[in-house]
């Protein structure tokens, strides 16, 4: 029997490398679109030990007449599109070319699908940003949106033209909002990585100390790997939807630096208040983390809590991971590449 193909763009980020390592286990012929720059692209699909397995394809969303020609020439039974300027603190100085990707890079694969390859499953990378300043208690999949930011504006146009396409054409085409989701891969400039990686360069002495920005704000942090199986569901259903993806659990960046602290064995006093809070090591005194005004955003979203109840009952998908299991994992795999790195 032929193998089910599936692309994902952004192979080479944390979720396309997750997915990619899922779908390679389930027998797909899986394609990564990947953009050329001169960063070692590949090292999450190589960690994964998929490097070999996926079949990379060069590819810009913002290139219309290369998504087009892409999407015609092979026809995937699935696209996964995870391309994205996916940084929101970086999405004011930024605002354009994440419009750019973010939006119209999702209109021309939809376009694409459309004209040439209307029997494709897809796949849109929807996002909690979109609840932005919240005007629900707990977000689910009928409560309103109101993104603060050019990243959380940019995705909601293509959450939309999604859900647009989707009942104007009849297209497959599913849409997750997925809640922020952590590991190991996660890029260094996101929180939760940014604080298991520098409290072990701190632990190690090779940093002085983190400075952080907003440590009140709270997010619904779930485990990366899991989220891609939400994914991959998605796509396997009879009726294409909308699914909120998170694990119903909400806690503040101080907290979650408290779970990164507890694997090394240090224990956090806080003191101050503001841009003047402090972390002490209680053990040592030794200041580990500072307010730095740098990291506010112009505009904040202060608190998210997802409500997962149609994951569940309709896709069968549930969260497994606490986020004081994630911090843990994130700790250990920083410590070791540390220790490994001499
Ligand atoms: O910030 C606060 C910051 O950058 C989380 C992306 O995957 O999830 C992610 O977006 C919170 C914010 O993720 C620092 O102000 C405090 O309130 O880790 P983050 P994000 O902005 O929530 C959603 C679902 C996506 O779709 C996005 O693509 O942490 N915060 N101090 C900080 N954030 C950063 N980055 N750095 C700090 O020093």
């Amino acid at each position: 029997m032929k193998k089910r193909s599936a692309f994902i763009t952004g192979v080479s980020g944390q979720d396309g490398a997750y997915l990619a390592q899922l779908l390679v286990s389930k027998g797909y012929e899986v394609y990564g679109g990947l953009r050329r720059n001169s960063h070692d692209e590949l090292y999450r699909l190589r960690l994964l030990g998929v490097q070999d397995k996926v079949k990379l394809l060069n590819f810009e969303i913002t290139d219309q007449f290369g998504v087009t020609e892409l999407i015609s020439k092979y026809r995937f039974d699935e696209v996964y599109n995870l391309a994205a300027q996916s940084f929101v603190g970086a999405s004011w100085d930024l605002s354009v070319p994440t419009t750019n990707i973010n939006s119209m890079g999702v209109l021309y694969l939809l376009e694409a699908i459309k004209r040439f390859s209307p029997e494709t499953r897809f796949y849109q990378a929807s996002t909690s940003e979109m609840f932005g300043k919240i005007v629900a208690p707990i977000q689910s999949e009928t409560t309103p949106f109101y993104p603060r930011s050019p990243y959380g504006v940019a995705k909601l146009y293509s959450h939309w033209l999604t859900v647009n396409y989707r009942e104007s054409h009849g297209l497959r085409l599913s849409s997750g909002i997925l809640f922020n989701h952590e590991a190991p891969l996660r890029g260094v400039e996101f929180v939760t990585r940014k604080i298991s990686r520098q409290l072990c360069e701190v632990m190690n002495g090779t940093r002085d100390r983190i400075g952080l920005g907003n440590l009140d704000a709270k997010r619904d942090w779930g485990y990366a790997k899991e989220y891609v199986e939400a994914m991959w569901l998605m796509l396997q259903q009879d009726e294409f939807d909308d699914f909120v993806v998170a694990t119903g659990k909400t806690t503040t960046v101080r907290d979650f630096v408290e779970y990164a602290c507890e694997p090394l064995d240090v224990e956090i006093v806080w003191e101050g208040e503001g841009e003047n809070e402090k972390g002490y090591n209680r053990k040592t005194n030794k200041l580990i983390v500072e307010v730095n005004p740098e990291f506010f955003r112009p505009a904040e979203v202060d608190v998210l809590i997802g409500n997962n109840e149609k994951a569940r009952t309709k896709l069968g998908w549930q969260p497994k991971t606490e986020v004081k299991e994630l911090a843990r994992m994130m700790v250990e795999f920083d410590w070791a590449a540390i220790q490994k790195a001499g």
